[in-house]
């Protein structure tokens, strides 16, 4: 009897159980546990794109199947960081390499993914035969901007209606540390064709692709200082403002978002306020490069949790700020990372002295870190009245 009444009562609990549960999966539209959703599906709620650049060597190393596997399963969009600039692609006058980028397109294509080019008029990572050409005089400024005209038609092109956005010019603008700091046109593309390239590079590249979006991106835009000579934010958006007035198919401004945890940086508000004077503009708008870096001290290398765990949350406050104010512009199509992953970003390479790290949503053995989780929550935290869908940017004729 007594037997029985626990196979009851156990019964009964079984089945409240169920019900409970299958209450709680309700409760989230029918979804399983939120916090297992990638962040593709999160945003897909607000059609955004969410992206990554893409380390092709990583994609390619059969020894490391994750990467691929997180690229295709997390993101929406993604962005060669290397195998479409200059260099890779015509490492030899004349003699294009296409594959490695061809490979990244039709991953994407494979993955249901959007894919943004980058990059078209840089001045890193030009070919030697290039520079070396300028330097020494057997190209001339005319050769040059002609050079110019048949890279800028021949890629797009060659990508033709496989792109979404292109970062046609990417960092022109100097920076108020530069000389003199009065924010100016700097580099190679500017000293040897003048500013006009950069109308001329829009125009070509619409030309060749009618349909792909024309982005101008560049770093330290994510808001404006005071709008005297030396905010860049400020130069950036008359730049811009003055290229549409004269009718240059400029589509898109990708904001990069490369932030390190050591300054202030910026609050969601004033991010956001950046976004939308470049939207007013009625350009899209898009965090192109996003990380939050931190300096390796002695501690965080010993691993000191008192001194990684502030670091950790503030580079997640830095990645939740760029997204939050995103997310408040329906115009912000896409948030791209650059990198996910602390193995394969760019950061340690690049920051030596004092080395700094620890920049990416992932830890070095794919774990997802705190930024991870923020992205998640922000993503899934985000709706109406404030948030609402994106809404698309078609090319400007
Ligand atoms: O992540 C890229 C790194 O692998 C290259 O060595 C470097 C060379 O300049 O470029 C990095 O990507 C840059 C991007 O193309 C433009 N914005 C800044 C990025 C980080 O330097």
């Amino acid at each position: 009897m007594r037997l029985r009444r626990l196979v009851l009562i156990s019964a009964v609990a079984v089945a409240l159980g169920a019900t409970l549960n299958a209450g709680a999966v309700a409760a989230n539209g029918g979804q399983s546990d939120p916090s297992a959703q990638s962040l593709r599906t999160l945003a897909a709620r607000h059609n955004l794109a969410i992206g990554t650049a893409v380390n092709m060597d990583a994609l390619d190393d059969a020894n490391d199947p994750k990467y691929r596997q997180l690229v295709a399963s997390q993101f929406s969009t993604v962005t060669a960081e290397n195998v479409m600039k200059w260099e890779v692609l015509e490492p030899t006058q004349g003699t294009y390499n296409w594959g490695p980028a061809d490979e990244l397109v039709a991953f994407a294509q494979k993955n249901h993914q959007k894919v943004r080019g980058h990059v078209l008029v840089w001045h890193n990572q030009l070919p030697a035969w290039l520079t070396d050409g300028v330097a020494n005089g057997t190209i001339s400024n005319t050769q040059l901007r002609d050079l110019l005209k048949k890279h800028i038609t021949d890629v797009v092109k060659h990508f033709k209606g496989k792109i979404w956005q292109w970062d046609v010019v990417n960092e022109a603008a100097s920076d108020p540390w530069d000389s003199p700091p009065a924010i100016h046109l700097k580099g190679f593309w500017a000293e040897h064709l003048g500013a006009g390239y950069i109308a001329d590079a829009f125009r070509w590249a619409r030309a060749a692709d009618p349909n792909a979006l024309l982005f101008y991106n560049d770093y330290n835009l994510e808001a404006f200082s005071d709008k005297g000579p030396s905010d860049k934010t400020f130069f950036v958006y008359n730049m811009i403002k003055q290229l549409r007035a004269q009718g240059v198919p400029v589509d898109g401004l990708g904001s990069q978002g490369h932030l390190g945890t050591q300054y202030g940086n910026y609050d969601t508000f004033q991010v956001k306020d950046a976004l939308d004077a470049f939207s007013d503009l009625k350009l899209a708008v898009a965090l192109t490069e996003v990380d939050a870096r931190s300096q390796m001290t002695a501690g965080v290398l010993a691993n000191d949790s008192n001194e990684i765990n502030p670091r950790l949350q503030a580079s997640a406050y830095n990645y939740s700020v760029l997204l939050q104010a995103c997310l408040l512009n329906p115009h912000c199509i896409s948030y791209t990372v650059w990198g996910f992953d602390d193995k394969h970003s760019w950061v340690p390479t690049w920051f030596t002295n004092p080395p700094e790290g620890l920049a990416t949503l992932y830890d070095e053995s794919y774990q997802p870190k705190k930024a991870y989780r923020m992205v998640q929550s922000d993503l899934l935290f985000a709706g109406p009245p404030f948030v609402l869908p994106r809404i698309p940017q078609t090319p400007r004729r």
